[in-house]
């Protein structure tokens, strides 16, 4: 049998030969197949600028159609870009202000400590206030005292002619002693019982008693002086061994030793207003208590 006719090889060659043509010596003409690749693009470009123009053209369209067709919703758009952009302030706003408050709040909670530590000064200045004022009044009353002792006497005492006297109603006017325990407080402040024995003397002590003690006149409401009849009934003698030989003194009716056990044997001076001479009573030197008058002799 004869062999089948060799369709590979006869079709090799029938493209050899096409492409010997279109490849071949000299490149004379340009392929068909090129030329429609280089239409093809040409159009493609072409389509693409007439999407893009198209494209452009919608949205112009779309936002006129829009404008003409939905002003509504235009103005919603609007609105709402509006509401957003006023938002975004709002928020902007919210935080400032949410700076400024927790400064606010810094700032308060400082100026408490400083009201605190302002206060606790406060309170210290108040206390040294009142510790100055406790002192001018302590000043104020030992200058009053020095200027009625004239710098001569103890703090208390006052002073006149040669003497200084203490008048116990001055520092106390409830406190109130026995004939003795009248004699050692006044032993105790570097005195002794008064001992009057200038008409001076007595106008002096009785105008310093009616300064002191108001109403009516008693006994109960007197001074003890250092004068007694202890060692002699009806001798009266001053603590000093003086007797007393003034009867002028006494107050009516005085002295009358009045009642038992012993009668009265210490004397008590006052103030009267109707007579500054009649100032004397006698008392019980043990069993009543009253003020009492001590003197301190310049030395
Ligand atoms: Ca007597
Ligand atoms: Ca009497």
């Amino acid at each position: 049998m004869d062999d089948p006719p060799r369709r590979t090889n006869n079709y090799n060659n029938d493209h050899f030969q096409l492409s010997h043509k279109v490849f071949g010596q000299g490149g004379y003409a340009i392929p068909k197949y090129r030329l429609l690749l280089l239409g093809l693009g040409l159009l493609n470009v072409v389509l693409f600028i007439s999407a893009v123009v198209i494209g452009i053209n919608c949205i112009t369209v779309k936002q006129s159609y829009l404008h003409s067709r939905h002003p509504a919703a235009v103005q919603l758009f609007t609105e709402l870009h509006n509401l957003l952009n006023n938002h975004s302030d709002l928020f902007l706003a919210e935080e400032e202000a949410n700076r400024n408050f927790e400064a606010t709040v810094k700032n308060h909670a400082m100026l408490q400590d400083q009201l605190k530590e302002k206060t606790i000064i406060n309170d210290g200045y108040v206390k040294q206030l009142e510790a100055l004022r406790t002192e001018r009044t302590t000043l104020i009353n030992n200058i009053s005292a020095l200027e009625l002792s004239c710098g001569k006497c103890p703090i208390g005492f006052i002073h006149f002619n040669s003497s200084c006297y203490y008048f116990s109603y001055s520092e106390s006017s409830t406190a109130k002693k026995n004939w003795y325990g009248s004699r050692a407080d006044c032993i105790n402040r570097g005195s002794a019982l008064a001992v009057i024995d200038s008409p001076e003397e007595q106008a002096f002590l009785s105008n310093n008693i009616r300064k002191m003690i108001t109403g009516r006149i008693s006994w109960e409401s007197g001074f003890w002086v250092g004068l007694t009849d202890i060692e002699e009934e009806g001798r009266w003698v001053w603590i000093n061994n003086v007797t007393e030989v003034e009867s002028r003194y006494w107050a009516d009716g005085e002295p009358n030793n009045h009642g038992s056990k012993g009668g009265e044997d210490c004397a008590v001076i006052v103030h009267n207003s109707a007579n500054p001479w009649k100032t004397r009573f006698d008392a019980k030197c043990q069993d009543h208590e009253l003020y009492w008058l001590c003197e301190k002799v310049d030395e």
